[in-house]
């Protein structure tokens, strides 16, 4: 076959369907800097990594890409490559300082502008009500393994409801419940930074509790054409051989990371076989009468966060589950084989077919369930060469693979309805600090000068022409 002959085939347009939500994302904590600005108090963020060895380099989020000041011109970078959609969050301790009583109006007004400014802009603002940033107050008093918090929650959500309810017509209640409760209760790698599987168990529930409460009071205060929504970041979860044990280890990893948000929220109950696993660690006496209704209010789309899926055995062969783990104990005899291939900075495998994998599951266990891929990107040791141009052809690889996974998924009858890249921004990785890069915008800290990265030229040309070209 000559080369001329094989163009039809590589130059193959991937067509998104019309109204595709072209999006970005960020998250409070990690961009917008103004840490103790306008009576903003400490988050569990702000005690994390300021406490020696949690975080690298000692880095915070005093500073980060310094948003809050910066915020037009971030929202009119947005607006030149063309995004429809932005998704960013709230910061609870920037809105309701102490996490109960009445919200900083100054808090506020920084998301009341930061609205207007993208409505004038033409871009949909999609907002996430928690995405980590826990006022410290609310941890002193016991944090999320503490029922209370979840009530905390909705209180929060109510102010942030009555202020911004006319303008955000797409809500997300939590951000990553998983990473909240396991690594920040279980294996302590986030913040709040403890070491408890019972804790991590109870304060799974209290986010599931805590997104039900909210999601009645978004019912109740939004119009009726509201969408909201919830975002987890499911485990894309492959057996390394078809043994029964190797799928047994599969089932445990996939209830405790997979099942214990996505049973009580679209089902209403427990799932029986997480609650065998893990009752040497808890008897689940927390989950009262009544809960799983509350945690089970009708949503009108999931979102998804996809990085990389993980290979899983019953032990034998790959790394054990490190220690101390974030799985609650349920991963007893578990091991997780390396991934072939290329990775990422943050040394997570390259592997699209996994964001495919948890789509078409989706489409099969929640059917008619409207999807968002709320955040998928990737880290890469980008910079800008004396000539000030980032070059990042690996972030773009990465992106026309994942883009053209979502396009096989809608080709297969997936409800796929939009996908925000991680990250418009360099921005605070957590525990990472600054040293991983996962933005389409290079941030120079320093200066905090922004240069837009060939990755970001080469979304805005997908966003333009509604699709990609065969990668
Ligand atoms: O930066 C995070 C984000 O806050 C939550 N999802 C994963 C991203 C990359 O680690």
């Amino acid at each position: 076959m000559t080369a001329v002959d094989a163009r039809p085939e590589t130059m193959a347009a991937l067509r998104f369907p019309a109204g595709f939500r072209w999006g970005t994302a960020t998250a409070a904590y990690q961009i917008e800097g103004a840490a103790a600005e306008g009576g903003r108090t400490p988050s569990i963020w702000d005690t994390f990594s300021r406490t020696p060895g949690k975080v690298r380099n000692g880095d915070t989020g005093d500073i980060a890409a310094d948003h809050l000041h910066r915020m037009p011109d971030d929202v009119a970078l947005m607006r030149d490559l063309g995004v429809t959609d932005y998704r960013f969050s709230v910061s609870w301790p920037r809105v309701q300082p102490t996490g109960r009583g009445p919200a900083a109006e100054r808090g506020l007004d920084f998301y009341r502008r930061l609205v207007d400014e993208l409505l004038a802009a033409g871009i949909r603002p999609v907002a996430t009500l928690y995405h980590w940033d826990l006022p410290q107050e609310l941890e002193d008093a016991g944090g999320w393994p503490e029922r209370d918090t979840a009530h905390r929650f909705t209180e929060y959500t109510a102010l942030v409801a009555g202020a911004l309810g006319d303008r955000v017509a797409t809500w997300t209640t939590l951000n990553e419940p998983w990473c909240g409760a396991f690594l920040g209760y279980g294996n302590g790698v986030h913040a709040p930074g403890r070491t408890s599987h019972p804790a991590a168990l109870r304060a799974a529930h209290h986010f599931n509790l805590a997104h039900g409460g909210a999601t009645r009071v978004l019912r109740d205060r939004l119009p009726s054409t509201a969408e909201i929504s919830l975002t987890l970041n499911l485990h894309a979860l492959r057996p390394l051989t078809d043994s029964p044990a190797d799928r047994d280890a599969v089932r445990r990893i996939d209830a405790v990371g997979n099942r214990i948000f996505l049973d009580p929220v679209f089902h209403g109950r427990l799932p029986e076989d997480l609650v065998e696993d893990t009752a040497p660690v808890t008897d689940w006496s927390f989950v009262r009468d009544g809960d799983l209704e509350i945690v089970s209010a009708p949503l009108d789309s999931l979102g998804i966060n996809y990085y990389s899926p993980s290979v899983v055995s019953a032990g034998g062969s790959g790394s054990p589950s490190p220690s101390p783990s974030p799985w609650a104990g349920a991963e007893e005899r578990v091991a997780f084989a390396p991934a072939a291939g290329p990775r990422t900075a943050m040394g997570w495998p390259v592997d699209a077919d996994g964001l495919y994998e948890l789509l078409t599951r989706l489409r099969d266990e929640l059917p008619g369930l409207p999807l968002l891929v709320t955040e998928n990107g990737a880290a890469y040791d980008d910079y800008a060469d004396p000539s000030g141009q980032v070059h990042d052809p690996e972030r773009v690889a990465y992106l026309a693979a994942h883009l053209s996974a979502v396009h096989r998924a809608i080709e297969d009858g997936v409800d796929v309805r939009g996908y925000f890249l991680w990250s418009l921004l360099d921005n605070f990785e957590w525990a990472q600090g600054y040293s991983k890069r996962f933005g389409i915008v290079h941030v120079d800290f320093a200066s905090q000068r922004r240069t837009v990265k060939d990755s970001a030229r080469w979304y805005a040309d997908v966003i333009a022409r509604g699709g990609l070209t065969r990668p």
